[in-house]
């Protein structure tokens, strides 16, 4: 199979070893190591996920501009590797920067960066990395020029619609499964009114529209193996226009809570303070040169909102019968909802002790 995919792109030597890649929650990955003139190459083949990804011409248009326009910024300020920095596409045969196997499938290919890795749980110098790397490349981002990019899923953080979603989940239960999950529904109706908050903020202008990540969970950055530090921004399916507080958002989401996305023991689901306190100096740092007076005050509000995005998807997921996010076991999304609304509850207890750490970043990212 990986001999067929490879024929389809420009790659030219024999494969060595092929690899399974797991953690994605879309696509399938797989890494090979070719061996060319050689020398042994490695990418990471992956195949589209159609049913999250319905137009990937148009996704694999914007992946191949914001990787041109990092790579050309990154060489202008003569960055010395920036073959590692950024994602490397290899072309299709046919030129394009994707293939379709004979079964209609598209395909990618990337230049797998060696002597990385990634984290799922993070220290806070760690987080303090990871956060910065993601507010660079938003900063990297913000004067590509062309067409807007395109929306490669529609309403993908519109919290308000994801709502409306669990709502006719709830009321449609095809699988029978609402009983199950009776206190998280409960907990998340609750909590309907906050939302909005992001959404209503964008509409009435007080929240400014950029290119952004749009999926800023700790795993999707590269970190070198040697020095430790953020290489690369990987993941790239979601870059286009959409908050910086989601960003923000999604990074306190995914690292303060010292604890996997999918933890079951709820004890260890909770905001740990010093890691907040890294990733908002980090994501500051490197991004308080651009950013509007008027996006500050929603860090922590977005940090509970993406959270409960986050939460009620995976609730959704499970109530229609897990076709979206893959799962190992019979409750994976539920357990993953559980775990987010238990961080919510982490966070809502802590919000003065939140809101007093970004006042502290505010005042000395000036
Ligand atoms: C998905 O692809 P991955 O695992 O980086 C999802 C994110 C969710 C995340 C939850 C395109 O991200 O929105 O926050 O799972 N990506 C898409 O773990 O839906
Ligand atoms: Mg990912």
């Amino acid at each position: 199979m990986v001999r067929k995919i490879a024929d389809r792109f420009l790659i030219d030597g024999q494969p060595v070893k092929t690899l399974t890649l797991v953690g994605g929650h879309i696509h399938d990955s797989c890494l090979a190591s070719y061996l060319e003139d050689g020398r042994t190459n490695t990418y990471v083949h992956q195949r589209i996920n159609r049913n999250v990804f319905q137009d990937p011409v148009r996704l694999m248009d914007n992946v191949s501009r914001v990787v041109a326009h990092v790579r050309a910024k990154l060489e202008r300020s003569s960055c010395v590797d920036v073959e590692r920095r950024v994602l490397t596409l290899i072309p299709g045969r046919e030129g394009k920067p994707y293939c379709i196997d004979r079964e209609g499938e598209y395909w990618r290919t990337y230049r797998y960066i060696e002597n990385t890795l990634t984290h799922d749980v993070v220290t806070p110098s760690l987080a303090h990395e990871a956060a910065a790397a993601f507010g660079n490349f938003v900063d990297l981002l913000q004067d590509l020029s062309g067409p807007r990019l395109h929306e490669t899923i529609l309403n993908f953080h519109n919290t308000p619609k994801r709502y409306q979603d669990l709502c006719r989940a709830i009321d449609d239960d095809p699988h029978n499964r609402a009983e199950t999950a009776r206190s998280e529904i409960d907990f998340a109706v609750a909590r309907q009114e906050m939302a909005s908050i992001l959404t209503d903020a964008q509409a009435s202008g007080e929240l400014p529209e950029r290119i952004v990540h749009n999926d800023t969970k700790i795993n999707n950055v590269l970190f070198d193996i040697n020095s430790g530090k953020a290489l690369c921004v990987i993941d790239l399916d979601t870059v286009m226009p959409g908050l910086t507080a989601y960003d923000f958002g999604d990074l306190v989401r995914t690292m303060t809570s010292a604890s996997r996305e999918d933890e079951c023991d709820l004890n260890q689901v909770h905001v740990d303070l010093p890691i907040f306190e890294a990733v908002t100096d980090g994501y500051l740092g490197s991004t308080r040169s651009f950013l509007d007076e008027r996006e500050l005050p929603f860090m922590v509000p977005a940090a509970i909102i993406i959270t409960y995005e986050a939460g009620i998807r995976f609730l959704t997921d499970y109530l229609q019968g897990d076709s979206y996010f893959r799962i190992k076991r019979p409750t994976h999304n539920l357990d993953r909802c559980r775990n987010q609304f238990k961080l919510i509850s982490s966070m809502e207890a802590q919000r003065n002790a939140m809101e007093a750490i970004v006042k502290r970043a505010i005042r000395r990212s000036h």
